[in-house]
């Protein structure tokens, strides 16, 4: 095994199961998922796809929680070991920047990020189209909705963890309109988090039939000795219906939008009754990840089967040598991305 650094912090009440006997993938689930089941609070069907981060000793996430109307808006919820958690009875109240409400239409796959010290939320909405959203916080008390970064149609928007030569740094996926059976992940930046450019194109969908229809970001990436490393989804279509998996790949620390490392193979695929079996079957959609730099340990947390929420384990080590070993790479990956 190989010695690869998480350049994070340190977070020893990180969730954590070992790896049981006999297992060769690099990823393993946690044995009670799935952690959030059906009905989780009341007026709420299920939440799944959301994304949590350590909070003064214990954990805070917003979630994708979808109403017995069907709708979906974010709501907070906290936990004490990232397993057990307890949801706010109402969605979170965003506001524009004079506190005016300035809810969103809907609201899904949120990701929630630090930078620096800042939290930033960032969601899928209606901007006249399906397109993305934002909102900032310090507090998780007010939550201030800030511009939307792009025009429609766009999906599955990722924040770096940190500034990339000096700016704020977003992946996101262009498509169009619906469920679009295409779409690659791109990069684009920001001096401030309002102003979006310097585009660069960063992969493709793969040639590997686990992820040939389309491809999005995950969980933020994560910092390490090796690059960046990218949990994301891959689609392939059925003729019944579609198959979301997760997937790894390693993008360069100082220019993300080249792909060091992809792996050709998924790391994790619908295989238990709860990625299988639910209100969209057969999705596993990765939206966000603890680390704790002591032991190279990380905890996946994906939305399973647009019904649940469940929880995987993972070293930096054996993911990322998974990865290596795994990899293959076309010219879309490792160019800079600029035509
Ligand atoms: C995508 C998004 C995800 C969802 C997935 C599978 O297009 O809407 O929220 O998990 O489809 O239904």
């Amino acid at each position: 095994m190989s010695n690869v650094k998480l350049i994070t912090g340190n977070l020893p009440n990180i969730p954590w199961q070992d790896k049981p006997e006999g297992i060769s993938a690099p990823l393993w689930r946690y044995n009670e998922n799935p952690i959030i089941g059906r009905n989780p609070i009341p007026g709420i069907a299920r939440i799944f796809n959301s994304a949590v981060v350590p909070y003064e000793g214990a954990y805070i996430g917003v979630f994708r929680a979808e109403a017995t109307n069907g709708i979906p808006f974010i709501y907070l919820g906290r936990s004490q070991d990232g397993i057990h958690w307890d949801f706010d009875k109402e969605r979170i109240p965003f506001k524009d920047e004079n506190g005016n409400d300035f809810m969103p239409r809907y609201a899904y796959d949120p990701r929630l990020v630090k930078v620096e010290d800042t939290y930033y939320v960032i969601w899928c909405q209606d901007f006249y189209g399906a397109s993305i959203g934002m909102a900032k916080t310090t507090d998780f008390k007010t939550f201030v909705r800030i511009e939307n970064p792009f025009i429609p149609f766009n999906r599955n928007a990722v924040l770096f963890p940190r500034k990339v030569g000096g700016y704020y740094t977003l992946l996101s996926r262009p498509s169009d309109s619906g469920h679009t059976p295409f779409g690659d992940i791109f990069l684009s930046q920001s001096p401030d988090m309002e102003f979006w450019g310097r585009h660069r194109h960063v992969m493709s969908k793969g040639s590997n039939w686990w992820e040939s229809l389309k491809i999005g970001g995950g969980a933020a990436p994560i910092e390490t000795s090796e690059g960046w490393l990218l949990f994301y989804h891959g689609v392939t279509g059925t003729c019944n219906g579609y198959v979301y998996s997760i997937g790894g790949a390693i993008l360069d620390l100082d220019e993300p939008s080249r792909v060091k490392y992809r792996c050709g193979t998924y790391l994790l695929t619908p295989e238990e009754w709860y990625e299988e079996r639910g209100f969209v079957p057969n999705v596993c959609f990765p939206c966000a990840t603890l680390q704790d730099a002591e032991t190279g340990r990380l905890a996946i947390y994906y939305g399973c089967a647009d019904s649940y929420v469940g929880l995987a384990f993972t070293t930096v080590d054996e993911v990322v040598d998974y990865i290596k070993a795994n990899s293959q790479l076309t010219e879309t990956d490792t160019e800079l991305g600029i035509r």
